[in-house]
């Protein structure tokens, strides 16, 4: 059908949620039900600016905290030409985080207990400890009160093929939707 734009799905949620998993899933899925579908990530760490946060992430290096902030959005940023175009062909975009983790993740760090600071928690990528997850985990549900965003809750303490199913589902109703909504919209 002419004019037809792809949808962008963005699964957000806490570290080891199943987001990977389920995006790379839902792909699979929507392409054996006929959609063109890809699957992006963020942070990409491939690029110049993925780089720079993936060694930030894994604690190899230091950086100051709004600093980081702005290279996690210009790592958005440098894929958003990608992104319209993408959508605007009609292929609909699997994102597994997006700004969303943005404003939770630097919000927790703003808010994150001085004792959960200190206590630290070894071998684990910066951000992998319970009670900054817990920060961001507020985060996100202050954002899902904005309506206007339609946003789906999913619980993901279920089994891998039940919680992929009411995504796959979600996903072809968010996909009907988008085809009739202009572009523009989502970049307000
Ligand atoms: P992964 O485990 O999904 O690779 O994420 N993050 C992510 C931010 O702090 N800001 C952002 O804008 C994004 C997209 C969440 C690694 C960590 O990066 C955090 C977990
Ligand atoms: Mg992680």
């Amino acid at each position: 059908m002419a004019g037809r734009r792809g949808a962008l799905i963005v699964l957000e949620g806490m570290d080891r949620s199943g987001k990977t998993t389920q995006s790379r899933r839902l792909v699979a899925a929507l392409r054996t039900a006929g959609h063109r579908a890809e699957l992006l990530r963020f942070p990409e760490r491939s690029t110049e600016i993925g780089k720079l946060l993936s060694s930030y992430l894994e604690k190899k290096s230091d950086m100051e905290d709004h600093s980081v902030h702005l290279l996690f959005s210009a790592n958005r940023w440098e894929r958003v030409p990608f992104i319209k175009e993408k959508l605007s062909q009609g292929v609909n975009l699997v994102v597994d985080r997006y700004a969303f983790s943005g404003v939770a993740f630097t919000s927790a760090k703003e808010l994150q207990l001085a004792e959960a600071a200190a206590r630290g928690e070894f071998g684990l990528e910066r951000y992998e400890s319970r009670a900054f997850q817990e920060q961001a985990l507020e985060g996100f549900q202050q954002l899902m009160s904005d309506t206007s965003l339609n946003w789906k809750t999913v619980d993901a303490s279920r089994s891998i093929e039940d919680v992929h199913e009411e995504i796959r589902v979600l996903s072809e109703e968010a996909i009907a939707c988008a085809a009739w909504r202009p572009l523009g919209e989502l970049w307000k």
